[in-house]
């Protein structure tokens, strides 16, 4: 196996043996990257055991996996994460070489440090064909409308800006407002790296979207509402969902018509993104009052499927059904090939980086859960899978705050805001005292 060195930073390699890890700690290596997929071919030794070897040679060690044809901006910016960090020289390394080196100067064209024409003369002077890159950097310049995801780490959720490059109209997509459980403290972390990002680029917000009332999570919809002063809006299916919780919580003044949104879209109704136009499709089985928002070529399908190795969301919330979000799935598949499928949750399936951009070609051609089954293998599959899953750790925090449309509970005569929590009310939830059943206290 031949070390090729790119610079004084950077070598790329076909497969090492990592039983070489230990040599190359001795050659000044400091970092590994290994951007192969398991299983492409036989013997090859694999994430796990790569990650052994770096770690007992003293390498630190970076999982990226892809397949060339299905470069993501996530992957390249797991690279220059991964590269941008080490401690010292990088050896990168997939099957010939030639995609590690394909991520590098993804990474350094689009952060400005080498000119999309310098790529191909800097592929062959190592003796790769570096043809590849330069298109997906032409495809990727001529992608409208322009997609910005922020990826938050606690949750594991994937927050969006979708841009009309033209008029610097843009939409704001399953944004999230902090909050930490253990200590009660509410954050805006998140929702304020995003203004950061409209206010640098100069965007003017047209929306501000929620796809579902999440169960994980806290909408910042209503901080970003009093931050940019964008409508907000969601499903009209939400009364659904607002007056299932609200006899979960026993809260009556919670009103269940919606209005605490300015405007609910019904399946099929249109918005728009400076000229371009987005188009809402009813999605539920996850929830009630689940939808995709299509926009362009690009459809945010949040919790219908995740990426192809993370297959499905779960079904199993008050109001959600197998049966149902398999029909939503198919409507998304039944979509153009090339749509590009942006999914609301990643979590991270085999340690690998975060991801959350396919395509509908892709999920249909390999998705775990879709791929090669019919609706009834589909929703066997999901309902005993469900069955296994503990309630997320914020559902019962979460939905009081997002069926309010992301308000915090109003402040009592103390100053201060508080959470309720009903006890053995989620009839059938999987609980973690497995097999004990709810309290029947
Ligand atoms: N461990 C996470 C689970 C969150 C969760 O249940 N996520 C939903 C989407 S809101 C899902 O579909 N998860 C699928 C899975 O965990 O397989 C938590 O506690 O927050
Ligand atoms: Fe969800």
């Amino acid at each position: 196996m031949h070390i090729i060195r790119i610079n004084d930073r950077l070598s790329v390699s076909a497969q090492p043996d990592p039983a070489s890890f230990a040599t190359f700690a001795t050659q000044g290596y400091k970092a590994l990257i290994n951007v192969r997929p398991d299983g492409e071919e036989p013997g090859q030794p694999g994430n796990a055991a790569e990650q052994a070897a770096a770690s007992a040679s003293g390498l630190s060690y970076s999982f990226i996996p892809v397949a060339g044809s299905r470069i993501t901006e996530a992957d390249i910016a797991a690279f220059q994460d991964a590269f941008g960090s080490a401690k010292g020289p990088v050896l990168a390394h997939c099957k010939s070489g030639a995609r590690a080196l394909t991520l590098y100067v993804l990474g350094e064209v689009r952060e400005g440090r080498m000119q999309r024409d310098e790529v191909e003369v800097l592929g062959r002077n190592h003796g790769f064909d570096l043809s590849a890159a330069v298109r997906w950097l032409d495809a990727d310049a001529a992608r409208v409308p322009k997609v910005k995801a922020w990826f938050d780490v606690r949750t594991s959720s994937v927050q969006y800006i979708v841009i009309d490059p033209a008029s610097k109209h843009c939409v704001i997509i399953d944004p999230v407002l902090d909050f930490d459980e253990k200590s009660g403290a509410t954050g805006t972390m998140n929702a304020d790296a995003i203004l950061a990002y409209v206010a640098a680029e100069g965007l003017t917000v047209a929306w501000i979207l929620d796809t579902h009332p999440h169960a994980d999570h806290f909408s910042a919809a209503q901080y970003l509402k009093g931050k940019t002063g964008a409508p907000t809006a969601t499903s009209d299916h939400v009364t659904d969902v607002q007056a299932l919780w609200k006899d979960i919580y026993n809260e009556p003044e919670i009103a269940t018509d919606g209005s605490q949104w300015d405007r609910l879209f019904a399946d099929g109704e249109t918005f728009k993104v400076g000229s371009i136009e987005g188009r809402v499709l009813l999605s539920p089985g996850h929830t009630l009052s689940s939808i995709t928002y299509l926009v362009g070529d690009a459809a945010f399908i949040h919790d219908t499927m995740f990426m192809p190795d993370g297959g499905t969301a779960r079904a199993d919330f008050p109001g959600g059904s197998a049966k149902v979000l398999w029909g939503s799935i198919q409507q998304i598949l039944a979509l153009p090939d090339e749509t590009r499928l942006f999914t609301g949750h990643d979590y991270q399936p085999g340690g690998r980086h975060p991801r959350w951009e396919s395509t509908v070609a892709e999920q249909r051609r390999i998705n775990l859960h879709v791929a090669g089954t019919d609706e009834a293998g589909f929703v066997a599959q999901r309902e005993a899978r469900d069955l296994t899953l503990s309630m997320p750790k914020l559902l019962l925090h979460a939905l009081q705050v997002n069926i309010r449309g992301g308000r915090l509970p109003a402040r009592e005569n103390d100053g201060r805001r508080y959470l309720k929590f009903p006890l053995d009310a989620l009839e059938g939830s999987t609980s973690d005292f497995r097999g004990q059943g709810l309290g029947g206290l």
